[in-house]
């Protein structure tokens, strides 16, 4: 197999979603450091526009959003597995669930703490404004961080009486997808404002998972520059796909159709279907740098439109 490539950044999230992944599979990776913020000319001719952290690239194949670059990686390194044996579908719903409500008021309490000002300026603050599709307002923030430190407080709860039973990891004695999930914004909370920065100091049972999760560690990690990892898509061939022909979309093999996400960063990624299953959705496109290229998405959360 081509070497895994990581294109992301050290504070970001999502991010850290796949590195403990990556350090609960001992798996050897190469890191390609990004901005975090537009524009990112090394990584659009891979992607075609998806601009979110992180993106897995493997050869000439280019894997946008975790929900989809975990299903790959498991995939390719099969053990230890993420998705214990019966409860796979357990496990995914549980990362959607977390992904999709906890990220969100976790992310709250962490920007109306931090002084984005200085640390970040005029330049983070328009990029998030484009990329949420609100205006970024660092005032309206921190006068937000009640609601959401209660809220955060209240999901994080739930999480915690998955543990109550004394188990070690969410779904049982091994750590799973779902853990990784979790382990996202209970991360970022922790290393921006501490390890036991509230709600935290609340939840002593996710603390405790916490340190659990943090001592899987990152994996076998190489730097690498991007030009080096664009360099390797263009001498790849992009493995092979498949179209389900009995997909309830109806799309069919060789359209051509947008892929866009369906909540923050909604750039259209524009190519010809290759690929089409549940869980992704793949197309082939061509750039005069990374040469021809298949990006892969997941179903749930991207709107696939015939163009
Ligand atoms: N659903 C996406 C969410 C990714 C996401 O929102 N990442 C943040 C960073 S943690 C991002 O892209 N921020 C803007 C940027 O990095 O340009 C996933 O699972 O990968």
């Amino acid at each position: 197999m081509a070497d895994i490539i990581l294109h992301h950044y050290a504070a970001s999230p999502f991010a850290e979603k796949v590195r403990i992944a990556l350090g609960l599979k001992q798996a050897a990776w190469k890191s390609v450091d990004i901005p975090n913020v537009m524009p990112k000319p090394e990584l659009m001719p891979l992607t075609g526009g998806y601009r979110k952290t992180p993106v897995m690239q493997i050869g000439a194949d280019i894997y946008c959003d975790t929900q989809l670059i975990m299903l790959e990686l498991d995939r390719r390194l099969p053990t230890p597995s993420l998705l214990p044996k019966g409860h796979e579908g357990e496990a995914r719903a549980i990362a959607m669930w977390v992904d999709r409500n906890i990220f969100s008021p976790a992310v709250g309490v962490v920007m109306s703490q931090i002084p984005i000002e200085g640390r970040f300026g005029e330049t983070f603050k328009k990029d998030r404004s484009e990329f949420s599709g609100r205006n970024f307002d660092p005032e309206r923030l921190r006068a937000a961080l009640p609601m959401m430190r209660d809220q955060t407080y209240a999901l994080l709860s739930v999480a915690g009486t998955m543990l109550s039973d004394g188990r070690k990891f969410l779904l049982g004695a091994e750590p799973c997808l779902a853990d990784c999930a979790l382990y996202n914004p209970v991360w970022f909370i922790q290393s921006q404002l501490g390890e036991t920065a509230a709600p935290l100091d609340r939840l002593p049972g996710i603390v405790a998972w916490s340190q659990r999760m943090k001592a899987l560690g990152g994996g076998r990690r190489t730097d690498i520059k991007a030009g080096e990892a664009l360099d390797i898509a263009k001498a790849a061939e992009p493995g092979t796909t498949a179209v389900d022909a009995s997909d309830p979309s109806g799309l069919e093999a060789g359209q051509k159709i947008s892929v866009t996400p369906d909540d923050t960063g909604r750039v259209p990624v524009e190519g010809v279907l290759v690929g089409l299953a549940p869980d992704r959705v793949s197309i082939r496109r061509s750039d005069p740098r990374a040469g021809e290229v298949v990006v892969h998405f997941p179903r749930a959360g991207f709107v696939v439109l015939p163009l």
